[in-house]
């Protein structure tokens, strides 16, 4: 049965743009094109055991990851269908070691993208929850040269940031800084239809999503953190429950939507080279774009991820995302003497 007011994702964006009175629909287009690819990449994903797309290409990515073909069609189709709305002047990929220039035939515009067009696709052939994520610049160079310092931002710079998640529906996520928004993507019509409006995340959940394996490779605080969550104490509700899928975007959604706190602390084995894992650009930055606009936290354990200022395109940082009162909480572990 269908809600009475049935909102489509572009009626939303139109409406969205009304907001910013300066809008000159450019922005508005960018986010179109980007649900062009969304529908797309989801109806290979959601058919993807049924024709020759699982398996491995047998190359590697940057990170020396195997590459699934279905991560090269996903970073393909982004690609072709954002290069000529004429909205965008660079995009930068987590599949592409450097910066990705808008083809000479095509207008420039002003915007900037940067994404991951398959996060957690080491799920993909488990039949398992993926994601696509993507963080929004305004250009910051002025010159006729773009350069990758129009990529090299920090997180409050962001001007939009979302994610789509590829589950038993799809879910396209997104914020412009007011408030956060839900589409679920009806196949029947092809149309992405507004389910959740202005996401909010309880100021504290009862999960707790961090790999459990890696635990001697935590530091101090988090070791004690963890610990914490799992003592019986019925006035904190502790213990906590983990759930934890492994696929970025699955973890956070959940959370997001029910609360709790996703932890991937640095690998501290070695104090003095703590080795972080996500990436600061199209994970870190903007999950945590979304979190805090939906009244959650997202930070490193020392510092808010939203006042990183990247330096590497690549960059990794410890993420420690979702309900305030649980990352508040962490923080004072983590920073105990
Ligand atoms: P681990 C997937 O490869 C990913 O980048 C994220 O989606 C996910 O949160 C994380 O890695 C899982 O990492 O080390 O627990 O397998």
């Amino acid at each position: 049965m269908l809600k009475s007011k049935v909102v489509t994702i572009q009626r939303h964006i139109v409406e969205q743009e009304r907001l910013h009175p300066g809008a000159t629909g450019d922005f508005t287009g960018l986010l179109w094109d980007l649900t062009i690819a969304a529908k797309t990449i989801s109806r290979e994903v959601n058919k993807a055991g049924l024709v020759d797309i699982l398996g491995v290409t047998g190359e590697n990515n940057v990170h020396g990851e195997i590459v699934k073909k279905l991560d090269v069609y996903a970073n393909e189709k982004i690609c072709k269908s954002m290069e000529h709305g004429g909205h965008l002047c660079i995009m930068a990929s987590e599949e592409n070691k450097d910066i990705i220039p808008i083809p000479d035939e095509f207008p420039k515009g002003k915007y900037v993208l940067i994404f991951d067009p398959l996060d957690g696709s080491s799920n993909i052939d488990a039949n398992a929850c993926i994601g696509t994520i993507f963080s929004v610049y305004r250009r910051k160079t002025t010159g006729s040269m773009i350069t990758q310092e129009d990529c090299l931002r920090k997180g409050t710079e962001q001007v939009a940031a979302g994610y789509i998640i590829y589950g038993s529906s799809t879910m396209m996520v997104y914020t412009t800084g007011q408030g956060v928004y839900g589409f679920t993507l009806d196949p029947s019509i092809g149309e992405f239809l507004l389910s959740h409006e202005n996401i909010r995340i309880p100021s504290k959940g009862k999960i707790y999503s961090i790999n459990e394996g890696n635990a001697n490779t935590w530091d101090e605080g988090t070791k004690k953190y963890i610990a914490y969550l799992k003592e019986s104490d019925s006035l904190t509700e502790r213990p906590y429950s983990l759930r934890y899928i492994g696929s970025l975007v699955a973890d956070f959604h959940r959370n997001l939507l029910y609360g709790g706190i996703f932890l991937y602390p640095a690998d501290n084995r070695d104090p003095n080279k703590p080795k972080a894992k996500l990436r600061l650009l199209y994970e870190a930055a903007p999950l945590a774009f979304i979190i805090e606009q939906a009244g959650g936290m997202a930070s490193t354990g020392k510092e808010r991820i939203l006042d990183i200022q990247a330096t590497e395109l690549h960059q990794k940082v410890p993420v420690i995302i979702g309900s305030k009162e649980d990352v508040l909480l962490y923080e004072k572990f983590f920073n105990q003497k």
